[in-house]
């Protein structure tokens, strides 16, 4: 298995770095920025006599070697400044994953695509459009990072909390809905939390200074990325496009799903309280009105 990764920042490079650890599939890496993936295509290759992974890493900028890749996750684009909202990033990214999308028809027919790059939801919904391909091969990661976010926070208060059917619905954005459903917690705390969770990208950007999160992005990918390479029909929260699911029509937005090798198996659904009902609406009507700013 050959996967494709374009943009070889930090969220791609970390993504390739954790593939040729874990053994797990053949990794073309791919950036405009002239050597960039090269070099670390190079630097992560210096790792397999040590982790004794036998995966091949190449880098490039030629779109063309992208060719036989059978999944390819997209991370080229520019990542938040301080300051900077998710959808400032709207107008700048909507022509790169454009660009991209065009390479990804062109060269890998028959791929799935994960797409990475902010915002989240509008450039799944582009990608789909642009390569024109079956919406259950082309998915976009967001939740499974909000959710381990919101755990991880709640780790440091509770623990041997349940979270197994907990999700976050919705916009890869603050208007993001942690459904509350079976975890015990109390109102108060569930809502701390959340809004920490939904504060936790600012805040990690805002210490840095520059660049975004990178460690638990490429963590949640490669989660995916895993669950389709291994056909392990993972009930998980993703950016899928919605054909009436939870209401809504012609939009991506986070909804919990099965994933297997050929994408996404079905969209799974479940229950909200009529409160978090209402958000969700209103999230995926954010995503939809960015949507409608690309003039598709
Ligand atoms: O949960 C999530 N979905 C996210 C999304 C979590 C973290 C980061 N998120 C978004 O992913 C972030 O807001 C950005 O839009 C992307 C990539 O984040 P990253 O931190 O990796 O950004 P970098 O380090 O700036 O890397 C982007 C690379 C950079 O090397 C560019 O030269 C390259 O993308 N780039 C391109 N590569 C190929 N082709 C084209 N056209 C291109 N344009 C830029």
């Amino acid at each position: 298995m050959k996967v494709a990764i374009i943009g070889a920042g930090n969220v791609g490079a970390m993504v390739a770095s954790r593939v040729i650890d874990a053994n797990l599939a053949d990794v073309v890496l791919v950036d405009v920025v002239p050597g960039l993936a090269k070099g670390k295509a190079l630097d992560i290759s210096d790792t397999k006599p040590i982790t004794h992974s036998t995966s091949h890493i190449v880098g490039t900028g030629d779109f063309s070697d992208i060719k036989g890749c059978e999944v390819v996750i997209v991370t080229a684009g520019l990542a938040r400044k301080p300051g900077m909202s998710r959808d400032d990033l709207l107008k700048k990214n909507a022509d790169i994953v454009k660009e991209v999308s065009g390479h990804i028809k062109k060269h890998c027919p028959s791929s799935i695509v994960i797409m990475v790059t902010n915002p989240l939801d509008v450039m799944a919904y582009l990608a789909m459009k642009v390569t024109g391909f079956d919406p259950k091969k082309v998915i976009g990661m967001a939740g499974v990072l909000d959710r381990a976010r919101f755990i991880s926070i709640l780790s440091a208060e509770v623990k041997n909390i349940d979270d197994s059917a907990f999700f976050i619905l919705g916009s890869h954005s603050d208007s993001m809905v942690p459904i509350k459903g079976s975890l015990s917690i109390s109102e108060d705390m569930f809502k701390e939390v959340s809004g920490a969770t939904k504060n936790r990208g600012a805040e990690i950007v805002n210490h840095l200074g520059s660049g975004s999160a990178y460690f638990a992005p490429s963590a949640g990918v490669f989660y995916m990325l895993k669950a389709i390479i291994k056909n392990e029909k993972k009930l998980t929260c993703i950016s899928a496009y919605l054909t009436g699911q939870y209401g809504e029509n012609d939009v991506y937005a986070g909804v919990p799903v099965i994933l297997d090798s050929s994408g996404i198996r079905e969209i799974v659904d479940i229950s909200m309280a009529p409160e978090e009902k209402s958000l969700f609406k209103k999230s995926v009507q954010e995503i939809r009105e960015n949507i409608h700013k690309l003039q598709l």
